[in-house]
């Protein structure tokens, strides 16, 4: 049977709570989609971190640990290296990756630490009401920028995936989207390589996924999906690193 049509074995039969056309439920199937087809289940350790993914145990049948807000990288690099035969991987929203968490995930790029990000870019906080991120785009409203965000007063999105391009440790970054199935399968065939890449110990890899979020964007999912379009003008999807 088509993998399309089977329930992954990794991801656990239970309902969402994610909002509406929120992107978090399909990136947590075709992750589980990934260490199935791998068959990494009993060898693989996820980082769940502060934010809406914070749940991620309750949703992805592998071990998972919960790390404070912004360590997962720090995390995840003690774990990688006490059991380097593990397959491990850090699922963070852009606030944690990229604020709060900056020094810890630059540092792990930047170390070369074996580990695969999963960067979940919805373009602000969104568990906590929608505030300004590092990846806010300019212009765009939030609870902390009710005018949009002014370069002059909060600074210029970070593009994270290309910075991670210029380190010596990444052997792979990429920014994928997941808003219609052509981008799906391509997101999932980046993650995979992320995944093979860390089982020969290739590297940091990190995999960015444009996500939406319609209720802190106060948009209807369809009108969300299709602003994920536009947010490709300003984050390009593509390979930014990639050590073959
Ligand atoms: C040390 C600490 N500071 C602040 C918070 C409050 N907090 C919880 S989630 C969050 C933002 C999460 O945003 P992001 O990482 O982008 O994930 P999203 O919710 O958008 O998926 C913040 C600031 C916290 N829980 N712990």
């Amino acid at each position: 049977m088509s993998q399309l049509f089977r329930f992954p074995q990794s991801l656990k039969k239970t309902l969402f709570h994610y909002c509406p056309g929120c992107h978090h439920s399909l990136i947590h199937r075709l992750l589980c989609e990934v260490i199935d087809e791998l068959g990494i289940r009993e060898k693989t350790v996820g980082i769940a971190s502060i934010g809406c993914s914070c749940f991620l145990y309750f949703y992805i049948d592998v071990d998972i640990v919960e790390a404070p807000h912004g360590r997962a990288c720090s995390a995840a690099t003690g774990i990688k290296r006490a059991r380097p035969d593990l397959l491990v991987f850090t699922y963070q929203g852009d606030g944690d990756f990229a604020a709060i968490g900056l020094g810890d995930s630059l540092h792990s790029a930047s170390r070369g630490e074996k580990f695969t990000v999963l960067m979940i870019n919805n373009t602000l906080y969104g568990m906590t009401g929608g505030q300004v991120s590092p990846t806010t785009p300019l212009c765009q409203k939030t609870t902390t920028t009710p005018l949009g965000r002014d370069p002059q007063v909060h600074g210029y999105p970070m593009k994270i995936a290309e910075m991670l391009g210029n380190f010596e440790g990444v052997a792979l970054s990429a920014r994928v989207a997941v808003n219609n199935p052509k981008r799906v399968l391509s997101a999932k065939e980046v993650l995979k390589k992320a995944f093979l890449y860390q089982r020969e110990a290739k590297g940091f890899t990190y995999v960015e996924f444009l996500s939406a979020c319609p209720v802190n964007w106060k948009m209807d999912p369809l009108s969300a999906t299709k602003y994920v379009d536009k947010l490709t003008e300003i984050f390009p999807l593509g390979t930014f690193k990639d050590i073959g």
